[in-house]
């Protein structure tokens, strides 16, 4: 995209430091008129994304006047510098930042309103219709053009591309059976994509602004976990017909909070849920009709939950009380424990699931990003491995005492760590600073980095996954121009290189339905 010249961008500056317009332009009537048409006229979104402060939280306010001027490559977002003066894409830009005067309403009617069945689930084959192992895929997010690619595991070719929703995150989810895959874009889209025929199956838009989804170890049941409105949403993994809309709100329902993620614990058969402004967990169980007793009646407080089971009524909230709120979560493999990380105070914590309450404070001090933590057995014992937002370290932690084993120092922060149970090494990303092009190959016996790779000198480097063997470990270079390089997970030589736009992340059928230790879940 061209740049803008100083003088233009410094009218950008928004929103407190623009100059005041000699007259301002009516920025309600500007919208209405340039944008409306593939933005909503309630800005929640059509062809184009949702224009809400929520939605742009990850755009500062001087690129949105850019994006404005010059539109978007690569997207149907057209450029305006040419129709509108820059005091006018300026009020735009500022509009698009300021909330609506009425808060947007996405409830069990707008839900089932959107939603789209793309093909009749009879009519969908019985067999994979190509000869790769349907197990052995990869799906390959592609965020700089929001496409999606299907890759065979074994050969490294493409076997499908297709365009997905606007901005994906958070991993998409598989049915237990590896068959049907799930996807939610951070403007609250779910879509149902069928890996034997390689196709969309059903679409339904679950909130304004999204964060993730989880689902039910049967496949049965999706949970989604959202911003806006605040609230989790079960929907119908097969039809994506909602369910139930739970909104955040404390055990008074007056305080209300955003859903930061939600989680399956596949062993309690419950979804565990963050919330990013109450100092609670929920859990909640997905079974129809909910289980007569559910693991971990100690306290007295959950007194509602056994009222809510005995009423049969469907997702119950068992309710877990925090000193703060907590909005990362990773879970030890038998899901007993849950290690929770504050993103305001970085602190993490370890909360005993049965007995519902935290148990331990981690000796974490880099803020760590849980989720993409992986674990695997050392010396005896089982270990956890997490990258930190805001520290240039790896954390190991003993998962039976719960002390620091080790602090790897790295080249800066990182998000993803990766590795499989067939691998001695565990992959680390620097994804923050001057070394971002650096990945680092971490010893998972004697805890110490091995190798550094610069796959593409100067180019981000990060989030890898192996395949089904841990024969093979993908990388991403993170660029529009990037590429997926495949390596051998062995001898750490380069074996493939497939061209891809800025692929974010990519994820093996068979290690996320088997739960594989080096990934995440
Ligand atoms: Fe993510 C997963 C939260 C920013 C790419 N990210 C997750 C998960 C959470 C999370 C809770 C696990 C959910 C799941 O997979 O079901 N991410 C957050 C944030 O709070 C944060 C820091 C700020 C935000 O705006 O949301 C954040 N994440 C990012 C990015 O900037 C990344 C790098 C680019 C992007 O696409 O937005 C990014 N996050 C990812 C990816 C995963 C993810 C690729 C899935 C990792 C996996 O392998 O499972």
């Amino acid at each position: 995209m061209r740049s803008l010249p100083s003088s233009l961008l410094a009218v950008f500056l928004l929103p407190a430091a623009l100059p005041a317009a000699a007259q301002t332009p009516d920025a309600a009537a500007l919208y209405t008129r340039e944008c409306a048409a593939c933005h909503g006229a309630d800005r929640l979104g059509g062809t184009g994304p949702a224009l809400l402060p929520e939605s742009l939280r990850r755009l500062k306010p001087e690129r949105a006047a850019e994006v404005i001027a010059a539109g978007r490559i690569a997207t149907q977002m057209p450029a305006f510098g040419d129709r509108l003066t820059e005091d006018e894409i300026a009020a735009l830009a500022r509009y698009l930042f300021t909330p609506p005067a009425e808060p947007p309403q996405w409830g069990m009617a707008e839900i089932e309103a959107s939603r789209v069945i793309h093909v009749d689930t009879a009519s969908l084959p019985d067999r994979p219709q190509y000869d790769a192992d349907p197990l052995n895929l990869f799906v390959l997010v592609e965020s700089g053009d929001h496409h999606v690619s299907i890759l065979d595991g074994d050969r490294f070719v493409r076997l499908a591309r297709f365009k997905s929703r606007y901005a994906l995150h958070g991993g998409p989810k598989f049915s237990p059976d590896g068959r049907f895959v799930h996807f939610l874009s951070r403007d609250g889209w779910v879509t149902r994509y069928d890996l034997w025929s390689l196709q969309k199956v059903a679409e339904v838009r679950a909130g304004i602004n999204s964060r993730n989804l989880a689902i039910s170890h049967d496949g049965k049941v999706l949970a989604v976990a959202n911003y806006l409105p605040g609230n989790l949403v079960l929907l119908d993994a097969k039809t994506l017909a909602p369910l139930k809309v739970i909104p955040a709100l404390d055990m008074w329902k007056k305080a209300g909070s955003r859903v930061s993620a939600v989680y399956q614990a596949p062993t309690r058969q419950s979804f565990i849920v963050a919330l990013k402004d109450l100092p609670e967990i929920w859990e909640i169980p997905y079974g129809d009709p909910p289980p007569a007793t559910f693991p971990g009646f100690v306290h007295s407080y959950e007194k509602g939950m056994v009222e809510a089971l005995a009423s049969h009524e469907r997702f119950p909230i068992r309710r877990i009380q925090l000193e703060q709120p907590l909005d990362d979560f990773f879970f030890d493999p038998s899901y007993r424990h849950l290690i929770g990380a504050s993103r305001s105070t970085g602190e993490a914590v370890v909360v005993q699931l049965e007995v519902g309450r935290p148990i331990k404070k981690l000796p974490l001090a880099g803020m760590p990003h849980l989720g993409s933590g992986i674990t695997w057995e050392w010396q005896g014992r089982r270990v956890m491995g997490t990258p930190n937002l805001n520290k240039a370290a790896i954390s190991i932690i003993d998962m039976e005492n719960w002390s620091l084993i080790k602090e790897i120092p790295t080249l800066g922060p990182g998000f993803f760590m990766r590795s499989h149970e067939n691998s001695p090494y565990a992959w680390a990303d620097v994804f923050f600073g001057p070394d971002r092009d650096a990945v680092h190959i971490i010893d998972k016996r004697s805890l110490e980095i091995v190798r550094t790779l610069r796959p593409v000198p100067g180019k981000v480097s990060g989030h890898v996954e192996f395949d089904r063997y841990g024969r093979y470990a993908l990388l991403s270079i993170w660029d529009r121009e990037g590429a997926v390089i495949v390596y051998d997970a062995e001898t750490l030589e380069e074996v493939a290189r497939i061209p891809a736009s800025k692929p974010s992340g990519k994820y093996n059928v068979w290690n996320k339905i088997t739960f594989s230790e080096g990934t995440s879940h």
